[in-house]
């Protein structure tokens, strides 16, 4: 069986610790793995699937010989060193916003577009996480039925934001009496002017605001979600909300489709016919997807699957899954399973 050379570049973060995790527990044919972070972690020794792997600092020479290159340590990292794992013959996963919307870059939810992989040159983006999740569980529903339409709000967690949002939200959640008053840097974003405790909030800020009002998490969720689907005729639209959760996404969405006299039961069915999805929805029984319990799991959970009672062809959907596991490592890692054994790319 053919094996790869992998690297992780950003190792060290939240994102990069559960890419390692991954590729171990799912056994992905590799040869030899490379944990590449910033100088500041470069001969930090972790463990992981009873092995010792030490940091290496991310330089453009890292990348010789590297087949597959995961990155997940920002966006100007990725500017930065992706074409330069590129040009050394590597295939780049990239999990920031850099080059997602390029048109010569496919941006792949494996269960929904995995053929968009068969022209890439070299670097594949890995979608938002918030994208990600709302693609896989509406995917069944635009194949069966058509999207017309797709209003979202989401419900986003801390760890998306990094590992030092997840620590600040640790150290303000002790701090009941004070909780208006506590000290913050973290969010809405580490490099934001203004920052606003999350612990005992919910912030309608995640990255930063246009001319238009919509923040950047939102334009992503929009174009995005065209992109993967491959219709620009799907109107979306979207509004970002960070939570005091630690991991998982929950989303809020309203979708029209194009068919009329479908059922709430029918599309449930539909639903739980699509690959990676897990639907939990049994109001009598309180039986509903929620973060706290979609963390480590890899599946999309789906419940509150209800008609709009003045819309034809509206419903509710309630949509968790753990973004940094199907929002961003889980899917690298597909990715990269979607290229095993195909030939090399194409230039
Ligand atoms: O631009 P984007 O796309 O929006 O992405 C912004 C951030 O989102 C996260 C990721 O944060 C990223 O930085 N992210 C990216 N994709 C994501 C996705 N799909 C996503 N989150 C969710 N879903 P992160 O915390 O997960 O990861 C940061 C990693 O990036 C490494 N890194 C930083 N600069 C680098 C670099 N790697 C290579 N070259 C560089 N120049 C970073 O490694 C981490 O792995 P590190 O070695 O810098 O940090 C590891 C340890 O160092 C401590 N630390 C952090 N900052 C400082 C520090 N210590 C001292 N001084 C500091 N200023 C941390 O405690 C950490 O343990
Ligand atoms: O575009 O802060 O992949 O929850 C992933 C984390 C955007 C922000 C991306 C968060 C980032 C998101």
């Amino acid at each position: 069986m053919q094996t790869y050379n992998v690297a992780i570049v950003g190792a060290t973060g939240a994102v990069g610790a559960k890419i390692l995790d991954k590729l171990l527990e799912r056994s992905f044919p590799y040869r030899s793995i490379r944990l590449l972070a910033s100088s500041r972690s470069s001969g930090t020794v972790i463990q992981a699937g009873g092995r010792l792997f030490t940091i290496e600092e991310a330089k453009p020479e890292s990348f010789k010989d590297i087949d597959i290159a995961f990155f997940s340590a920002g966006g100007s990292i990725s500017e930065k060193l992706a074409p330069e794992a590129v040009k050394r013959g590597a295939v780049v996963i990239d999990n920031t916003s850099a080059f997602r919307m390029d048109a010569d870059v496919p941006l792949v939810v494996p269960e929904v577009n995995a053929d968009a992989l068969e022209n890439h040159k070299g670097l594949i983006a890995n979608p938002n996480c918030s994208t990600i999740q709302m693609a896989a569980a509406l995917h069944p529903v635009n194949k069966a039925y058509g999207l017309d339409r797709i209003l979202v709000s989401t419900y986003q967690a801390v760890s998306g934001a990094g590992s030092d949002a997840i620590l600040e939200l640790k150290s303000q959640s002790g701090q009941f009496d004070s909780r208006a008053r506590n000290s913050a840097s973290q969010l809405p974003s580490a490099g934001a002017k203004r920052h606003y405790p999350i612990a005992f909030n919910a912030i309608p800020q995640i990255d930063v605001f246009d001319e238009k009002g919509y923040t950047k998490e939102e334009w992503k969720m929009i174009n995005e979600t065209k992109k993967i689907f491959g219709d620009n005729s799907i109107s979306v639209s979207a509004t970002c909300v960070r939570l005091p959760v630690v991991t998982g996404h929950s989303e809020s969405v309203y979708i029209e489709i194009q068919e009329e006299g479908v059922t709430a039961e029918e599309l449930r069915r539909t639903i739980a016919g699509g690959q990676g999805i897990t639907v939990q929805d049994d109001p009598e029984k309180q039986h509903y997807p929620m973060p706290l319990f979609a963390e480590n799991e890899d599946n999309v959970f789906v419940g509150r699957i209800r008609k709009d009672p003045d819309h034809p062809r509206g419903f509710h959907l309630w949509i968790v899954a753990d973004n940094l596991l199907k929002g961003a490592a889980l899917n690298s890692v597909q990715i990269a399973e979607k290229l095993i054994g195909r030939p090399p790319r194409l230039s």
